[in-house]
């Protein structure tokens, strides 16, 4: 399997509708470990955690927010979710010494999959400066 890095680089950029794995996840079409879901959002497990709790927060609806550099005006209330739901589900898992909260964005960024996401991960000393 690719590490995160050459699937980061292998991956061309999408359209900012084309459809990703998360869509399906979404959907339920496949399998995930959800850990919170409301009208907006959906925080499943990741499939290839680094660290002993590492979450994926995404929104339902993608509406062009491949990543955060596509941000625009029109998404600051679902980015303002994404973040507060972070912080209940790191309550959620007892994660009261903190966490780390990541957003990849682009090649450069590490970004494999353009539908944006939150990284949750806790339950370990993190390092920094990051890789
Ligand atoms: P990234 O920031 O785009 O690199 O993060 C994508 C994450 O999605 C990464 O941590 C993957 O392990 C994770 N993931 C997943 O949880 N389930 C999947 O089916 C796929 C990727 I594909």
């Amino acid at each position: 399997m690719a590490s995160e890095k050459e699937a980061a680089l292998a991956a061309a950029v999408p359209p900012p509708d084309y459809p990703t794995i998360f869509d399906k996840i979404i959907n339920k079409e496949i399998p995930s470990k959800v850990v919170f879901e409301d009208e907006k959002v959906l925080a499943f497990r990741d499939i290839s955690p680094q660290a002993p709790t590492h979450i994926i927060i995404i929104p339902k609806v993608k509406d062009g927010l491949t990543g955060l550099s596509k941000a625009e005006e029109r998404h600051t209330e679902i980015l303002g979710h994404l973040l507060y739901t972070a912080k209940l589900i790191a309550k959620q898992e007892g994660l009261e010494d903190g966490f780390r909260i990541v957003i990849n964005d682009g090649p450069s960024g590490c970004q494999s999959v353009y539908h944006i996401h939150v990284h949750l991960l806790g339950g370990r000393q993190m390092n920094w400066p990051p890789g």
